[in-house]
């Protein structure tokens, strides 16, 4: 099948606009940064990852989800083909962010899924947001919807070990090890909430954010 769609050229048409989505992402969260920087001297992204999934990953997830492996079917009901993941130092941060990109008009946020003040059972936090970009082609306008994940730096830390673990046990997670993987997810917690009140206490790392709002 994919060979088929490959040889066809239809994968790469079609992935041609999540290329371009992506680094308009990659390119405005950037800009966010540095204006920050900038302008307040002050530094809300830690650093930022991008990827795009691969062809047998879309076709696993629309198995997964009992859907027709088609290329419509991916760009209809697959809303992580474009997956940007913001890594942050505080919570504040986060939200902050939240705010600006609600505010701007070059993407909409249709959907949000906040897991940090909803934690997973298994500990997992982070703020996911769905998003639409435009993206000027030849042909006209065409809406790429993507997955942005905020997190902090200690979620990160949290969410990658899960992960490698998760798949090293082939999905199911030993019964002891679920338990440390969410006793951590709490020290997370309080890790974060000791960060920020020390870098209250400094004050100068303050989010200018706060002030401006
Ligand atoms: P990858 O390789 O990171 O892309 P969906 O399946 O996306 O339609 P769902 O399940 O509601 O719908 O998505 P959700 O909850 O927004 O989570 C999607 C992504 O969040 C995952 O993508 C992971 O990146 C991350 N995530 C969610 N839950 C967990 C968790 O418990 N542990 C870790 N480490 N990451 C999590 P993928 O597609 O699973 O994988």
């Amino acid at each position: 099948m994919i060979d088929k769609l490959k040889a066809a050229g239809e994968w790469k048409e079609m992935f041609l606009p999540y290329k371009f989505a992506m680094e308009q992402l990659s390119t405005t969260i950037r800009h966010i940064n540095e204006e920050a920087m900038h302008v307040y001297n002050y530094n809300p992204i830690e650093h930022i990852k991008t990827r795009i999934k691969s062809p047998e990953s879309i076709i696993n997830k629309l198995q997964r989800k009992g859907l027709p492996i088609s290329l419509v079917a991916a760009r209809d009901h697959l809303n992580d083909i474009i997956g940007v993941r913001i890594i942050c130092s505080f919570l504040s941060d986060i939200y902050d962010l939240y705010e600006i990109l609600n505010n701007r008009h070059d993407m909409k946020i249709i959907e949000c899924k906040d897991y940090i003040r909803n934690p997973k059972p298994n500990g997992y936090q982070s703020l996911h947001l769905i998003v639409e970009v435009p993206v000027l082609l030849s042909k006209g306008t065409q809406l790429v919807k993507a997955e942005i994940q905020l997190r902090t730096l200690g979620m990160d830390f949290w969410a990658s070990l899960e992960h490698k673990i998760f798949y090293k046990y082939n999905k199911d997670i030993p019964d002891r090890l679920k338990q440390e993987l969410l006793s951590a997810a709490h020290l997370t917690v309080e890790l974060d909430a000791k960060m920020k009140a020390i870098s209250d206490e400094i004050g100068h790392l303050d989010s200018p954010y706060a002030r401006i709002q």
